[in-house]
């Protein structure tokens, strides 16, 4: 399978068709029958499997079974050397969106991160000589299905956003869209993610899987 990549986005691969229907069905059925797992949040509501975020590391739990076959997959394909040990389940209404941000050293710097339902824009921005957010330097339409892979400079050095809209406008900078969608808008759905990573530092977390 052959990525679409671009030089703005130094170290971005982005696979169109990653996951099966089948597996869309199958991955959304189990996300769905653990409604105890999501965490509200403001702008959007997650799921954090793996482990718990601890100040000396990651307190590590086992990957639920549904989880494995992905992570199986995603190693065979060698987006990753050894297989992951994180994943965190996003879920979007229209109007929510995650502010820019880069995903830090806490990580190895691999992010995986699955589409499922309905497609969204990501934007990237540079970062400032400051380290703040600068400006747009691109975007890429995530379609349902897809396999967005973040790592290098990408990873590093710029940020990446879903704004909080109703309506995602397809404009030049989008770097995956075919002419005739140029100037096009998309309105939102609902639409569930997996952010696949590695955490660098574990702790066996011995009082077993915690929720
Ligand atoms: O939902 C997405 O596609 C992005 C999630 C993300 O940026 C993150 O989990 O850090």
């Amino acid at each position: 399978m052959k990525p679409f990549q671009h030089e703005t986005l130094p170290g971005m691969q982005y696979y169109a068709h990653f996951v099966t229907a089948a597996q869309q069905q199958h991955l959304l059925h189990h996300i769905n029958s653990h409604p105890a797992a999501w965490k509200r949040l403001n702008n959007r509501t997650l799921q954090n499997w793996g482990g718990l975020p601890h100040i000396k590391g990651m307190l590590q739990t086992p990957l639920p079974p549904f989880l494995l076959p992905l992570v199986t997959q995603l190693t065979d394909a060698r987006v990753f050397a050894t297989p992951p040990n994180h994943v965190l389940i996003n879920r979007y209404l229209p109007g929510q969106g995650i502010h820019p941000h880069v995903d830090g050293p806490a990580y190895k710097p691999v992010a995986a991160i699955i589409s499922l339902q309905a497609p969204i824009l990501m934007h990237f921005y540079h970062t400032t000589q400051h380290g703040a957010v600068g400006q747009r330097a691109a975007s890429m339409l995530l379609h349902p299905r897809s396999l967005l892979v973040l790592s290098q400079h990408v990873y590093h050095h710029m940020f990446h956003a879903i704004a909080e809209t109703t309506v995602d406008h397809i404009d030049q900078l989008v770097l995956n869209a075919t002419p005739d969608q140029i100037a096009t808008t998309i309105p939102r759905q609902e639409r569930t993610s997996l952010t696949v990573r590695t955490s660098c530092r574990t702790i066996p977390n011995m009082l077993g899987r915690k929720r």
